[in-house]
């Protein structure tokens, strides 16, 4: 019998490629699908794995859909990746990010609880949890103090799932994610915005690229690489938190000038400074360190930020070119 599992955010850039992950390895991957107007499919077509995964139909604000979906999958592994996860939109939007990014966590994991709470579990926390709080380099015992109402929800999250951990002796583990990009990021996210308009700007749809605080800086992996960490942390006996990162930090600004010169262009006679994509409140820095991720799950990032930006980039010039 091939093992069962659930991704929760299987339409997202990280549910893509874990599902694909998942497929490859053999698993009966099923996904929760949130009924919405737009296209949400295309991912899993540009992976070729559409017609691969089974769609569930549920909403992380329904409980009782997502027991339905735990029910019918038989999941034995689920990932709750669900999340609205733009932080520039959680300030216009911060009561709808609270429930869906923060408390849909306690309804899977309760849920997961009441269905099978032998199930182990994944929750997609993220570095936006530590916020001001990062000096030098990020790992588990760095304290939290977010900065957005993402990172926020988010924190309710993390907890909620070493809570169900410490209470109910679940496996529920939860991955600390910096920054993860790749061809499937959305365009409101700043790499894929830059590579999207490198594109443009290369094959004359578009002349300048606007953009925020340029001096942020983070530490950017390629989600390809992270979703293998996800599936490692269910595999181990112990359910743990653990930093997954690259440990190296880029500024936007070098980001850019990486994504220009791919193509033979100069990002300063592109790059128009917009305050108005400045944000309430900004984390300046992160940097990971993903020491216990390395020891304890033989995990490490493939991908450095050149061939990820190259990738991002060729992608790009491809769609554009097609449109
Ligand atoms: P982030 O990613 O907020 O770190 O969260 P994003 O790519 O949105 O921003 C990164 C940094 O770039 C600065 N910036 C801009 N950002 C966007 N989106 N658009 C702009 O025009 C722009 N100009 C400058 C931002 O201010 C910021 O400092 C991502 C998300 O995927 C989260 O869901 C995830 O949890 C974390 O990464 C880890």
């Amino acid at each position: 019998m091939p093992r069962s599992a659930l991704i929760t955010g299987i339409t997202g850039q990280d549910g893509a490629y874990l599902a694909q992950l998942l497929l490859k390895k053999g698993y009966e991957v099923h996904g929760l699908m949130a009924r919405r107007g737009s296209d949400t499919l295309w991912r899993l077509r540009e992976l070729g794995i559409e017609p691969d995964v089974r769609l569930v139909n549920g909403d992380m604000i329904d409980l009782s859909s997502l027991i339905r979906a735990l029910e019918r999958s038989a999941a034995e592994e689920v990932y709750n990746l669900a999340a609205q996860s733009f932080v520039a939109t959680s300030w216009e939007q911060p009561l709808l990010t609270a429930q869906i990014t923060g408390m849909s966590v306690a309804n899977i994991l309760e849920a997961v609880r009441q269905v099978n709470p032998r199930a182990r579990f994944y929750q997609a926390s993220t570095s936006e949890m530590f916020g001001l709080a990062g000096t030098g380099r990020q790992d588990e015992n760095t304290p939290f103090h977010p900065r957005s109402p993402y990172g926020v929800s988010k924190l309710f999250g993390h907890w909620a799932t070493v809570n169900y951990r410490e209470s109910f002796g679940m496996h529920a583990s939860s991955g600390i994610l910096f920054n993860h990009e790749s061809p499937l990021r959305g365009r409101e996210f700043v790499t894929r915005k830059v590579t999207d308009a490198v594109a443009r700007i290369k094959l004359g749809k578009q002349k300048a690229l606007r953009l925020g605080n340029v001096d942020a800086g983070r530490d950017w992996g390629y989600a390809g690489d992270y979703v293998e960490a996800m599936w490692l942390m269910l595999q181990q006996t112990e359910p743990g938190d653990y930093v997954v990162a690259t440990g190296r930090t880029t500024t936007v600004r070098d980001m850019c000038k990486l994504a220009f010169d791919r193509v033979g262009l100069n990002y300063e006679d592109h790059l128009v400074i917009d305050p108005n994509l400045y944000r309430p409140a900004e984390i300046d820095m992160l940097r990971g360190d993903p020491s216990k991720a390395k020891a304890k799950l033989g995990w490490a990032p493939r991908t450095s930020l050149e061939e990820l930006i190259a990738m991002m980039v060729e992608a790009d010039l491809k769609r554009v070119a097609r449109e």
